[in-house]
């Protein structure tokens, strides 16, 4: 391997630092160099005189402020990133010739951005909606893109659809309403007359689309892709993400309530993981089938509103990802990254997927548009580490300086260089599969079931699970204005469950479907969020304490708690040291005035003086919203009284002890479990 084609974690890193600058400790300059000698005042003709068109300083420092924003991308316009590598665990050498996938310990730079779909650039991260999920591997061969998302398949099963999606799902356009939300009338109307969408409803009405965090989600590539290996033997391949925290989600009302407490919550859960050394891990797996069983499904694997059950293909993993740098930059990383499911490497090739197909067009379409021209990968974030070398010129913000009078192929000039390459010799080479057929607009017959698998989904999850479907469909369909689109979706998920429909009705006020259901009973156990990893890791805690607090033992729980893994934060009536008994302190970094419930995963109630009336009331508010969202509960001490008082105590899920160390193994193992859904709320 040549010098410039590393591929340990850093090379990216140290690529990238010729862009990077630091200008703090130096001089200010024009964009020219030149030294400036004045920031504050305009050059004036008089101190009370007009300012004159002369002063150049004035002049490039507005125009540049004046063209700070670039269009937002149509869709994924918020998004959060990071920088990270992936290590391969086990060879793919028998699938793949793709370079990075070959030694088990090889690492390779990554750059994952997170988003949501609908909202625009600056909405709240927590509403009800698919996550994006795009990773950018900085292979020795180039850029390896794989632009995922957080649910493993999609609406439309044909890329010309896309747009009419998407206006259906943004705000309507006469009043630009709702803001990143589906619960309105055209998402419903597209939903109800495009009844392909019957199995991404199922997921999108779950509590998949409402994450507790980015570090809590799986990844899916959703396309049916081609893996090639040295021979040229190809093997149907779907790419999976697996979280190492497990997969899990917030209550809606929660979500709801934190978009306006904190529109920020997904991207600073992201960036303090990340600056704690909590860096987030996701685990690669793949499922594959073998060309020649292409057609031994009742599903046609070409269809992305299709999963492959993993109970019938297996998810092998071969890999591990971890996120451990955040950006310098957001504007330079992750607004002006530009993805790219087209961007593959030798060994990865793609299907006849038509959702595929047509993204394979789109994604450099959009960055023209967004990145003003065909040079976007010459930005930083956007270059592979290995060398490249073409006979394309020019276009806005060109940064390569082309030498020499040759751009074109064939040429003897320049002894036909830059020079294609053999196969053998690294250059890709597309899959020669073999296709015939008439040229057609039509759908496959194969892509005709819409509803086999959304059934699949529903017969998947556990009893709240269930309930939360429901509860989601009332509140969306129950924001709709039209009773006709009420009706329209409610038949149209008659099919998957007819008791489920029925249920939505009775909640929406309208007429009860009467003929539906289906006879499948298959179900998928890995489709359950209740059967993912449990752990208490990095899951923050909120302890509500004032003065005169148990001090030695309080601390040491506190201490034990972050030892363990978590993050208990001090609330009070106060920021700043909160006393304790034994002259103990505790540092407050939040008040009932800036903290709320919402923002944490479980609640530890302390208390203190007794005769601190407001106190008491803070708390037992602050936990009250706690136990309505199913948290897990702690109190010692005085704590227990609160509890008790609001009728928690005896509660699943909640925890109270005398003794410091039971105290403490029980409320970890409660944290672990995330939400207690048998608990009674009411
Ligand atoms: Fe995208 N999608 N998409 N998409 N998509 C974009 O590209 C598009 C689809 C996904 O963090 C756009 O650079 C079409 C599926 C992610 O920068 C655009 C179709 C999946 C991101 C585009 C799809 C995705 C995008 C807008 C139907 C999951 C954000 C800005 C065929 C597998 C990447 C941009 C980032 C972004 C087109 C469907 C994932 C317009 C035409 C399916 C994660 O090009």
């Amino acid at each position: 391997m040549s010098d410039d084609r590393k591929v340990d974690g850093n090379s990216k890193h140290e690529q990238l630092e010729q862009f990077r600058t630091d200008d703090r400790g130096k001089k200010m300059t024009t964009n020219q160099g030149l030294k400036v000698s004045e920031d504050e005042f305009s050059l004036k003709a008089g101190v009370r005189g007009p300012t004159l068109m002369e002063d150049f300083h004035f002049r490039e420092k507005m125009t540049h402020f004046d063209h700070e924003r670039i269009p937002e991308r149509v869709v994924h316009a918020r998004g959060y990133a990071a920088h990270g590598e992936f290590e391969l665990y086990e060879s793919m050498e028998k699938y793949t010739k793709a370079k990075f996938l070959q030694i088990p310990g090889s690492k390779t730079p990554v750059f994952v951005r997170f988003s949501t779909v609908a909202g625009s650039r600056g909405s709240a991260e927590t509403v009800r909606d698919v996550r994006g999920f795009a990773t950018k591997f900085y292979t020795e061969e180039g850029n390896y893109d794989l632009v995922g998302n957080n649910i493993p398949v999609f609406f439309i099963q044909d890329a010309i659809k896309f747009p009419d999606l998407i206006h259906a799902v943004k705000p309507e356009p006469h009043n630009e309403i709702p803001q990143a939300a589906t619960a309105h009338d055209t998402f419903w109307d597209f939903v109800a007359n495009n009844q392909e969408t019957a199995h991404m409803i199922m997921w999108h009405l779950s509590d998949r689309t409402i994450p507790r965090s980015f570090r809590m989600m799986e990844g899916f590539g959703v396309h049916t892709f081609r893996l090639v290996n040295a021979e040229g033997k190809g093997h149907f391949v779907k790419f999976h993400w697996k979280p190492k925290l497990g997969i899990h989600s917030l209550v809606w009302d929660e979500a709801q309530k934190i978009s306006g407490k904190d529109p920020d919550f997904h991207r600073t859960d992201l960036y303090e993981a990340i600056e704690n050394g909590d860096f987030p891990e996701f685990e690669l797996g793949v499922q594959i089938i073998d060309e020649s069983d292409e057609f031994k499904f009742d599903f046609d694997i070409l269809d992305s509103t299709k999963i492959w059950p993993e109970e019938d293909v297996p998810v092998q993993i071969i890999g591990k990802m971890t996120l451990n740098r955040n950006v310098d930059n957001y504007f330079a990383e992750t607004e002006q990254v530009a993805f790219h499911p087209g961007h593959v490497v030798p060994g990865i090739d793609f299907t006849n997927d038509p959702l595929l197909q047509g993204r394979l067009f789109s994604y450099t379409d959009t960055q023209l548009i967004r990145l003003g021209g065909p040079n976007f990968h010459e930005l930083p974030i956007n270059r592979p580490v290995c060398p490249f070398h073409n006979n394309q010129r020019d276009g806005y913000g060109r940064q390569t300086i082309n030498k020499g009078p040759v751009s074109y192929h064939n040429n003897s000039l320049a002894q036909n260089t830059p020079e294609t390459s053999t196969a053998d010799e690294g250059g890709y080479v597309h899959y020669e599969e073999k296709v015939e057929g008439r040229k057609v607009q039509a759908r496959s017959d194969s892509f005709r079931d819409h509803f086999s698998q959304a059934v699949l989904f529903w017969n998947s999850m556990s009893v709240s699970e269930k309930e939360h479907i429901i509860e989601a469909f009332s509140f969306e369909l129950g924001k709709c204005k039209e009773n006709r689109i009420k009706e329209q979706v409610v038949d149209m998920f008659a099919n998957v469950n007819l008791e489920m429909a029925q249920q939505v009705a009775v909640n929406l006020g309208i007429k009860p479907p009467e003929h539906g259901g289906s006879s499948i009973t298959k179900a998928s156990p890995a489709l359950s969020q209740e059967n993912t990893r449990k752990t208490p890791d990095t899951r923050k805690v909120a302890v509500l304490l004032t003065d005169g607090y148990s001090g030695k033992e309080v601390h040491s729980i506190v201490n034990d708690l972050q030892e363990k893994g978590l993050q208990p934060e001090i609330v009070a009536e106060r920021l700043g040291m909160i006393t304790g008994t034994e002259e103990v302190q505790l540092e407050a970094k939040h008040t009932f005035i800036t903290a709320d419930s919402v923002l944490f995963d479980a609640v530890y109630v302390v208390g203190g003086e007794v005769s601190n009336l407001t106190f008491f009331e803070n708390a037992s508010s602050f936990v009250k919203e706690a136990f309505s969202h199913y948290k897990p509960i702690g109190a010692t001490h005085e704590g227990i009284r609160i509890l008790q008082e609001n009728n928690m105590l005896n509660s699943i899920g909640v925890v109270s002890g005398e003794s410091a160390e039971k105290f403490l193994h029980d409320f970890v193992g409660s944290i672990s479990v995330h939400r207690h859904w048998a608990r009674d709320v009411i």
